[in-house]
């Protein structure tokens, strides 16, 4: 089972790079904002993860300059745990004013992303 999950793992990761989307362009002043807003943002998740893919996918589809955490390793995995609330990926780690919140599910992740930078 682990063998045939590792042999999909990287059959995502070889499709992924062969069909990778193209990032949307824009002008270097929204891009420099946009940069900076994403550097509040961190997405824990592990590489083969197809739901992970998806998401890395939109963020790149949408020029996103998204930090990646791998969710396998210290101390990344702990922090996922400890503040998170569960090792599960993807979960996209959101700072702002009000605090930090951490955002599980592609879908919302996906959905937020399209929501916030998608102009
Ligand atoms: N419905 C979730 C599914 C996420 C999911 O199943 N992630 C798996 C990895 S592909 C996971 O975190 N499993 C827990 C573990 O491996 O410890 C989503 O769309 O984000």
């Amino acid at each position: 089972m682990k063998v045939i999950r590792w042999i999909l793992g990287r059959i995502i990761l070889v499709l992924n790079f062969i069909f990778s989307p193209r990032g949307i362009k824009r002008s270097s002043e929204q891009q420099h904002e946009v940069n900076k807003a994403v550097a509040q943002l961190k997405l824990y998740q592990f590489d083969a993860c197809p739901f992970c893919v998806k998401v890395r996918r939109e963020a790149k589809r949408l020029s996103l300059p998204l930090e990646t955490r791998d969710a396998k390793i210290s101390p990344w995995e702990q922090e996922l745990i400890e503040q998170g609330g569960k090792r599960k990926v993807p979960c996209l780690r959101i700072e702002n004013e009000d605090g930090v919140e951490w955002m599980y599910e592609s879908s919302d992740i996906i959905a937020y992303l399209q929501k916030r930078f998608n102009s």
